[in-house]
């Protein structure tokens, strides 16, 4: 799975109904659409649809709409990006993958919405090679959470509940 939408085309067809629009994003960064195929001793086993799927039902609980993207173009990250401001986004949760140690564009567009985010690393990035130390990603970041596998974005999400329902 490369892209993943929730409830997108039931928002889509209640023209008006604004409850339903997706107010959290999920962005997923390069390879991440490998995630529970390859190199599970480092990723573990859950796909994306897992992650989502996991994401949906806490999200829904909550009452809030969420949306999960993947894409191994920083083009396409940055498109998504500057769309989820104009559709209301309120919130991204991202991973940004390898692009965390490289991309200085996918951050600037990030704070050029203004829209505040949490990154999420499965691994712990820190105990890892030192190119993956530093992330562009992190100063400007709510929050960072690495290296607790995929409850990182359980966690990622709670924050964001939290923050959304005290906004
Ligand atoms: O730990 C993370 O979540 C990372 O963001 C994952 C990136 C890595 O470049 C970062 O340093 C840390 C790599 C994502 C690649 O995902 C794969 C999943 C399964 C198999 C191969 C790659």
């Amino acid at each position: 799975m490369s892209k993943t939408t929730s409830n997108k085309s039931k928002a889509g067809s209640r023209a008006g109904d604004s409850a339903r629009r997706a107010r959290i994003l999920v962005l997923h960064g390069p390879n991440l659409n490998l995630l529970g195929r390859r190199e599970p001793e480092v990723y573990g086993y859950a796909t994306l649809a897992d992650i989502h799927a996991i994401m949906e039902a806490r999200a829904r609980a909550a009452g809030v709409q969420i949306e999960s993207f993947q894409s191994n173009s920083e083009g396409e990250l940055i498109d998504r990006i500057q769309a989820a401001a104009a559709e209301g986004i309120e919130f991204i949760i991202i991973n940004p993958g390898a692009y965390s140690h490289t991309s200085i564009a996918i951050p600037d567009a990030l704070r050029g919405v203004a829209i505040p985010y949490i990154e999420v690393h499965i691994s712990n990035i820190f105990a890892r090679e030192t190119f993956r130390h530093h992330s562009h990603f992190s100063a400007s970041a709510a929050g960072v959470v690495c290296g607790l596998g995929v409850q990182g974005y359980e966690l990622a999400l709670d924050a964001a509940l939290l923050r959304i329902s005290q906004a």
